[in-house]
């Protein structure tokens, strides 16, 4: 818990409130940090809403405030409501806590504390700087928006997501090993980005070893894009020196436990690792669970006896099999499908 007052009242108003920063939240993009909506309510409507947009970026509170000083609010003595406790830290961005009693807010109610260690304790400086917490308001929505966020930090390591390339049934290489290319062309600059949203590209030293791939995040002209995550590999091979270990700052983890690899990235200071594979890697991800986010891109042809997207899973009857539940509405990206996925909360007991 953070130190708001837990089950203090709150008003219809501010449960309204919660609803739409729930609501807004979503419309940020998953990776180091949680999806994080506020709004600002004064006596009688909600003044300002804002999000989070993504690492990097501001934080929801800041951005509500942003909202409400661009239509002209004046948001003294107002309420903030927000989905996450503020934070404290100076990361990426300067601290909420500050922001907030900076702009003479009088009182945060917020749904659910940061269990983020280096972040947390805004509540307690609100508080010491007279403003009223209050935690709690709807807790369990906001729980559930950030499930595998907040396990991720719970177990101290990087926030996962992977991409799988893949035709109809399933394959990302046809049966001679050809690959290049499965997926159209918005698909794959559509997987640039998710790159330069990520802090490190993650594949297996197999993938190295045949396709070279360049990891660097590029736009449609071959020019870098924004951010360049780490090239990391993963693997006892030695790898040459590669167009994949050419390009950009890379890592070599001699591992194959997906729990080991990603406590290493962890102390290297990675907060978000995309995987792309190949196979095997994305299959041992998945079996651990620790894919956070499934980016599963899919285009219209079949390669019968192909190579198959992960690998063989540890699934032998359909009770066991992996759910997922789609994150996001499918986007097409020409003839393409995008799917994101996160897993489903009905998942078995992992088998030990
Ligand atoms: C907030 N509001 O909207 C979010 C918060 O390094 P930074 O600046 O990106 O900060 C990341 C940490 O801040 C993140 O791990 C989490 O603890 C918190 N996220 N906090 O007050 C927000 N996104
Ligand atoms: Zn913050």
């Amino acid at each position: 818990r953070g130190d708001g007052q837990p089950h203090a009242p709150t008003t219809p108003l501010e449960a309204q409130a919660m609803a739409v920063a729930l609501d807004v939240a979503r419309q940020g993009a998953r990776g180091a940090n949680p999806l994080v909506g506020a709004t600002i309510v004064d006596q009688n409507r909600i003044i300002a809403v804002g999000h989070h947009r993504g690492a990097g970026t501001p934080h929801a509170e800041v951005d509500a405030l942003r909202a409400a000083s661009e239509s002209g609010q004046d948001v003294r003595g107002a309420t903030m409501v927000v989905t996450l406790e503020p934070c404290d830290h100076t990361g990426r961005t300067g601290p909420c806590s500050r922001a907030l009693i900076d702009a003479g807010i009088s009182r945060v109610v917020y749904a659910t504390a940061d269990p983020h260690t280096i972040a947390s304790g805004g509540a307690a400086r609100l508080r010491a700087a007279g403003v009223e917490t209050v935690e709690g308001l709807m807790a369990e929505q906001a729980r559930e928006l950030n499930d595998r966020w907040l396990l991720a930090a719970r177990q101290g390591r990087p926030y996962v997501t992977a991409k799988i390339a893949q035709s109809l049934d399933g394959c990302v290489a046809a049966a001679d090993g050809t690959s290049q290319w499965i997926t159209g062309d918005r698909a794959r600059r559509s997987a640039h980005a998710l790159r330069a949203r990520a802090d490190a590209v993650l594949v297996g030293t197999g993938t190295v070893l045949a396709d070279d791939p360049r990891l660097t995040a590029r736009d449609r002209n071959g020019e870098p894009l924004g951010n360049q995550p780490l090239h990391v590999a993963m693997g006892l091979r030695p790898v040459p020196d590669g167009a994949a270990l050419r390009d950009g700052p890379w890592l070599q983890i001699a591992s194959h436990d997906p729990v080991q690899v990603l406590a290493e990235l962890a102390a290297a200071g990675v907060g978000h690792v995309l995987v792309e594979g190949g196979p095997t890697i994305t299959g041992a991800f998945i079996d651990a669970d620790l894919v956070d986010t499934l980016v599963v891109q899919q285009a219209p042809l079949m390669l019968g006896p192909g190579i198959r997207s992960t690998g063989a899973l540890n699934v032998d009857t359909l009770g066991r099999a992996i759910q997922w539940r789609l994150d996001e509405p499918v986007r097409t990206l020409d003839d393409n499908l995008e799917i994101i996925l996160r897993p489903s909360p009905r998942r078995p007991e992992k088998t030990p």
